[in-house]
Formats: C-alpha cells, sequence, structure tokens
C-alpha cells in the first residue's frame, strides 16, 4: 500500500511544542494546498472516494479520527490522535475516515489544487484502475 505514517521531529522546550513541515523535506512534496477539517460528526464518515494523482499529507492536530485506507488488495486501519505524526496517502488509494471524536481537528496538505474531476467516487470504478495500475505505481 502507498501510505505511511511520517513521524515528525518536535521542537520541545519549557514553552510547549513545536513542528514544522516543509515541502520536499519531511513532506515528501511540493505543497499546493492546504485545508482542515473540524466539527467533524462523530457518527458520520467523509472521504469513499480515491484520487488519480492526488498525494496528501494528513495530521491530527487535535482529537482523532480513524482512517480506512484500501489500495484494492489490502485494507488497513489507522488511527491519528497525534499531532507529530502525519498520515502520507499515494494516488489511488481509497479512503474513508470515521470514528471522528467531538474536537477532532484534521490538516490536509495537498500536492494539487482542489479539482473534482479528479476524484474517483465509485468503489468499482476505483478497483478496475486499481488492477489495471498494479506493478505500475
Ligand atoms: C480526504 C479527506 C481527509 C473544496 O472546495 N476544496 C478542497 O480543497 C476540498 C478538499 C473540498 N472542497 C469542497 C468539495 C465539497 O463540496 O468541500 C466539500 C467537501 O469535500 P469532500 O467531500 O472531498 O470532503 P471529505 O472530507 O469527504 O474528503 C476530503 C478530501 O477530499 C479527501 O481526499 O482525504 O478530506
Amino acid at each position: 500500500m502507498n501510505c505511511r505514517i511520517i513521524n515528525f521531529g518536535v521542537h520541545v522546550d519549557s514553552r510547549g511544542s513545536l513542528v514544522s513541515l516543509e515541502g520536499n523535506k519531511n513532506i515528501p512534496f511540493e505543497i499546493k494546498r492546504v485545508y482542515y477539517i473540524y466539527d467533524a460528526k462523530t457518527d458520520m464518515e467523509r472521504g469513499k472516494h480515491a484520487h488519480r494523482e492526488l498525494e496528501q499529507l494528513i495530521v491530527c492536530l487535535n482529537g482523532s479520527c480513524v482512517f480506512v485506507l484500501d489500495d484494492g488488495k489490502v485494507r488497513e486501519s489507522v488511527e491519528l490522535d497525534s499531532p507529530n505524526l502525519g498520515l502520507y496517502i499515494g494516488k489511488n488509494t481509497w479512503r474513508e475516515i470515521r470514528d471522528f471524536s467531538k474536537d477532532c481537528i484534521l490538516m490536509v496538505l495537498a500536492n494539487k489544487y482542489y479539482d473534482e474531476n479528479e476524484y474517483i467516487r465509485d468503489y468499482n470504478e476505483f478497483l478496475g484502475i486499481s488492477l489495471n495500475n498494479v506493478g505500475v505505481q
């Protein structure tokens, strides 16, 4: 699966903690877009799509949530609950996001501008594309 957890270095001193994110350094792409999600309903799911070319890095700044990741062959769950961890999600990965805590704040860094045509929202279409891509990534 083209996804991984990145453990950021934290600058801790007597005043608190600071994490720095830099494109093509500790973030594995050039950052074109940043968005954030808060007030997510705790009983509702988000995502349920894949992206054709988009790569993203997700940081849970507060609270927690669960990402279910699927590359067409393997499905796994990752709980995000720490601001010093980033979840990298490569292209062509189906994601479902659930179990938001009430105080969850997600910050997302992306390598492309927003483009609705870039979404794959139909799971069967996603499976067809991911099977054709086996061995290509
Ligand atoms: C992902 C999770 C974590 C914009 O106008 N600009 C944007 O950059 C984005 C991401 C969305 N939108 C609009 C499009 C929809 O009308 O905001 C609305 C909600 O977007 P979406 O349904 O894509 O939100 P999520 O939370 O289901 O998914 C998003 C990302 O699309 C997805 O890649 O990993 O956040």
